[in-house]
């Protein structure tokens, strides 16, 4: 790690407090242009650990930057991921408050819920094998960097700008070929506004829970037997406004809603 342990303790309040109360701050990298991608995902544990600490509870994980129209938003080419905790779990249909957020964008997703605890360098159909059921999702990222000015770097300190997620209703996953190309239609108030297919997460959803696993490897860490995975989104995130009614609908899956207020 580049950074000292008490400067990645102090990121960690610092991005902590920032989600906490919806509050922009500067990239963090401005200041620690020394920071590497390590430190990043331990400013995001740690960071997490504070939520803990306050008596949130992890319920699970996501994939971020795994459409190829989101890794070119952000130049990249790797995805990556951030965690998820009860906080974050809204009701299907709920209504969020615009004005809590900094600036509140929505993605369409697919998500797993996990059947058995699952850990290693494992591929797609391995992991998909430890898959109860699948579920349409929209989750919703709220950058808590000032002016949406931050490297991949940040992002990852940022538990990968996690704010919200919905669930829609769960079911058995269907066969692979099949899940590797589900239409997803996301609509606000009635008017289509993303278009996409499941082949658009990393190619098939079931590469980017691999990809998860193999990565939360790398730290000695894996899945537990009913966490929620965001595999992530099938297209660019789309800015919500007030009275926005957001509905994704998923081939062969249930819809799921959010409203903004
Ligand atoms: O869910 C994701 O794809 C993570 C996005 C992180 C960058 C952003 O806030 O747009
Ligand atoms: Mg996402």
């Amino acid at each position: 790690m580049a950074l000292d342990d008490q400067i990645i303790d102090d990121l960690a309040e610092v991005v902590d407090e920032a989600a906490r109360n919806s509050e922009p701050i500067v990239m963090l990298t401005a200041e620690h242009p020394e920071m590497t991608l390590e430190d990043a995902y331990t400013i995001q544990r740690r960071s997490i650990a504070r939520r803990i600490e306050r008596g949130e509870s992890l319920v699970g994980m996501k994939m971020g930057l795994t459409s190829k129209a989101k890794m070119d938003q952000m130049g990249v080419h790797n995805p990556i991921y951030g965690h998820l905790t009860d906080s974050m779990m809204l009701a299907d249909g709920a209504s969020i408050e615009h004005a809590a957020y900094c600036h509140p964008r929505v993605e369409p997703e697919i998500a797993f819920v996990m059947a058995d605890d699952i850990s290693g360098e494992v591929g797609p159909r391995e992991a998909l094998a430890a898959v109860e059921g699948i579920c349409p999702a929209l989750e919703i990222i709220d950058s808590r960097y000032k002016d949406f000015e931050f490297t991949l770097i940040d992002v990852v300190a940022d538990n990968a700008s996690s704010t919200g997620f919905v669930l829609g209703p769960t079911v058995a996953p269907p066969e692979w070929v099949e899940l590797g190309n589900l239409g997803m239609v996301m609509s606000i108030n009635g008017e289509v506004k993303a278009t996409g297919s499941s082949a658009a997460i990393l190619e098939h959803p079931a590469r980017s829970l691999a990809a998860l696993i193999t990565m939360l490897d790398e730290r000695g860490e894996g899945l537990h037997k009913g966490q929620v995975v965001l595999a992530g989104g099938a297209t660019k995130a789309i800015h919500v406004h007030p009275g926005d009614r957001i509905g994704l609908e998923v081939d062969s899956l249930k819809m799921v809603e959010l409203k903004i207020s």
